[in-house]
């Protein structure tokens, strides 16, 4: 260890060494899994990433790549093994190119998602990947983990955001594919690999990301309804009324919403408590505010008259819109306080979202009566938070983590059912390894291995996450 500490440190400078103190890069962020790692290491420019790689391949030493650390499926965190060494990209946060011509902007992978929104902003651009999480996540762990968050319906998944990559492979050879072109079909597309390996295949250390006009007018409005069912029709409905420029559109439930309320209480719901279901929706355009404001008002109330919603309310200004967001970015926080529910990032086909939660539902009350399901999410793309908290009367949270394998059953069997994915946008990482592979076809894990060895021979690339 002394030895590998002294062989990094003449890499990367003593400093950026740690060799105690790793609550910071060990434990995840919902306090779930707490990793033992050898060392962290922090290096500056990816010639350091790739000396330290090069290392580690013959000292066949594991990596655990990570970014912002606010995964939620442990792909960041190391085991307890303690011969694992965490390589963080977050002193890597240089903007190295916005080029509004293109409409593109090439960056380091440690650069913080909030603060790349900014600098597209100062261009007059949008990036529009946007997640509760965007304060601390980095670039490198959104690619990684294929990020999606809110504005997917309109813009993409990470993924599709994503023009070029260079890449550290297990090897310690840099593969450089930044390229930031449109077009590009010289044979196999690498760059995809990479996303959403969740660090199993080489260590990204920059990407080249794709920029959007900015919007001239956002409209928020956050809209009581009767049931998912009603949700979705409203989906349908406003994309008849005001086309694509729906960005965003979440559900959420009255139980979800309740929590925010509890734990937060200086942020109030816009709508009284009284309506069951509620959708949170952003409506952007290129014109200005007064006729897109026009316009929802107009569907919306079309809506009312219909019976597909039961009330809304629209923002008067950008300050009441993102007071109407706070409570959906919350959501998260304000299950940890209500005691750890048991997560699913379910991906349903759009049209059956509302079959899907009325089959689960059903599931878990017969298992468990009194069961209380956090249901929120990105329905507008067909994404899912199912979250289950615990039945008062009969669990606390300790004993309720132990129903973790029969919950996870009941609803992934239920996401089946519907042909949907047992991970929307969160990845696989450690909390999921042995589920898809109950889900998955061996055909289509056995690639996915042959892929992994063909890459990292070694397996020295966040080894244990994923497959
Ligand atoms: P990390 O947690 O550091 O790493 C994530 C994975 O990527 C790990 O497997 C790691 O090994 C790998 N990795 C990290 N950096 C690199 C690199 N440079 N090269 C190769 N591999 C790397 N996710 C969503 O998709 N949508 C949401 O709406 C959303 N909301 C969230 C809200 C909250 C409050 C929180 C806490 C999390 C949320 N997340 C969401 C999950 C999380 O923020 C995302 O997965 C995010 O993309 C992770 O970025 P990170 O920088 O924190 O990555
Ligand atoms: C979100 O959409 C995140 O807020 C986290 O993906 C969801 O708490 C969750 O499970
Ligand atoms: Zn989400």
């Amino acid at each position: 260890m002394s030895d590998l500490k002294t062989a990094f440190a003449a890499i990367v400078g003593e400093s950026n060494v740690i060799t105690g103190d790793f609550a910071a890069y060990a434990n995840d962020w919902r306090k779930k899994y707490f990793g033992k790692p050898l060392l962290v290491v922090k290096p500056g420019t990816v010639e350091e990433v790739a000396a330290l790689v090069k290392l580690c391949a013959e000292t066949k030493t594991p990596i655990v790549p990570q970014a912002g650390n606010t995964g939620l499926v442990g792909g960041g965190v190391p085991d307890e093994s303690g011969t694992e060494v965490i390589i963080s990209v977050a002193r890597m946060t240089k903007v190295l190119e916005v080029d509004t011509i293109n409409n593109t902007m090439t960056v380091e992978a440690g650069c913080i998602l909030q603060t790349l929104q900014e600098t597209a902003a100062e261009h007059d651009r949008l990036f529009p990947l946007s997640l509760a999480a965007e304060g601390s996540c980095r670039i490198g762990g959104n690619i990684s983990t294929n990020a999606g968050g809110v504005q997917v319906l309109r813009y993409g998944n990470t993924r599709e955001l994503v023009m070029g990559l260079e890449v550290v492979l297990p090897s310690g050879e840099i593969w450089n594919g930044l390229r930031g072109l449109r077009k590009d079909n010289t044979g196999y597309d690498l760059k995809h690999l990479f996303i959403g390996a969740e660090g199993t295949l080489g260590i990204i250390t920059k990407a080249v990301l794709k920029l959007f006009p900015a919007p001239r007018s956002t409209q928020t409005v956050f809209i009581g309804l009767e049931s998912p069912q009603k949700a979705m029709d409203l989906l349908g409905f406003m994309k008849g009324a005001l086309g694509d420029r729906i960005t965003a559109f979440e559900l959420i439930s009255d139980f979800g919403l309740s929590l925010v309320t509890k734990y937060f209480p200086q942020l109030k719901a816009p709508l009284p408590p009284a309506f069951p279901w509620f959708v949170l929706s952003d409506i952007a355009d290129s014109r200005d505010a007064a006729a897109l404001t026009a316009d929802v008002e107009a569907a919306l109330g079309e809506a009312i008259e219909q019976g597909i919603i039961l009330d809304c309310a629209i923002a008067k200004n950008e300050t009441e819109g993102n007071r109407m967001w706070e409570l959906r970015e919350n959501m998260t926080e304000s299950q940890v306080h209500e005691g750890r529910s048991i997560k699913h990032d379910v991906s349903i086909p759009i049209s059956k979202i509302a079959d899907f939660i009325k089959a689960a539902d059903a599931a878990l009350e017969k298992a468990y009566p009194g069961v209380r399901p956090i249901t929120f999410g990105h329905v507008g793309d067909g994404n899912l938070h199912y979250n289950v908290a615990h039945p008062l009367a009969s669990f606390t949270e300790p004993n309720w983590t132990k129903e973790l394998d029969r919950v996870n059953l009941i609803v992934h069997d239920a996401t089946a059912q519907f042909n949907g994915s047992i991970s929307a946008e969160h990845g696989i990482g450690q909390l999921k390894r042995e589920e898809i592979k109950r889900y998955k076809s061996a055909l289509e894990l056995q690639v996915m291995k042959n892929i992994k060895a063909a890459i990292d021979p070694q397996n020295i690339m966040n080894p244990g996450k994923v497959i």
